[in-house]
C-alpha cells in the first residue's frame, strides 16, 4: 500500500515535524550505522544549504555535536533542528 507524503512549504522552506526531519536525514546515513557522523552532516549541507552554508557547516555541526563524539546522538537531535533551520532551507514543527 502506498503512503501519501505530503510534502508542503513555506517561503521556501521545506516543512516537516521532527519524525519527518530524522527519516529526512537518514537519506545521508551513507554507511547505515544509523547515526549521523560529521561527515555524512557535512554532505548534507552541502546538499541542501547551498554554497553559502559550507562555511558554516564546519562551526554549526560541531555546536550540534554537543559530546563531541563525531555523531549526532538522538539527544542531539534538538540542536540539529535547530541548525536545520538556520542553514538547511528546513522548518521543523514542533508538536
Ligand atoms: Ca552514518
Ligand atoms: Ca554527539
Amino acid at each position: 500500500m502506498a503512503i501519501k507524503t505530503r510534502s508542503y512549504s513555506v517561503e521556501g522552506k521545506r516543512v516537516m515535524t521532527i519524525d519527518e526531519f530524522k527519516r529526512w536525514l537518514k537519506k545521508f546515513d551513507e554507511d547505515k550505522d544509523g547515526k549521523i557522523s560529521r561527515d555524512e552532516l557535512a554532505d548534507a549541507v552541502r546538499v541542501s544549504g547551498g554554497w553559502f552554508a559550507r562555511r558554516k557547516s564546519k562551526y554549526g555541526i560541531r555546536s550540534v555535536d554537543g559530546n563531541g563524539n563525531g555523531f549526532v546522538d538522538d539527544n542531539e537531535i534538538k540542536n540539529l533542528a535547530d541548525f536545520a533551520e538556520k542553514h538547511l532551507n528546513v522548518w521543523i514543527l514542533h508538536l
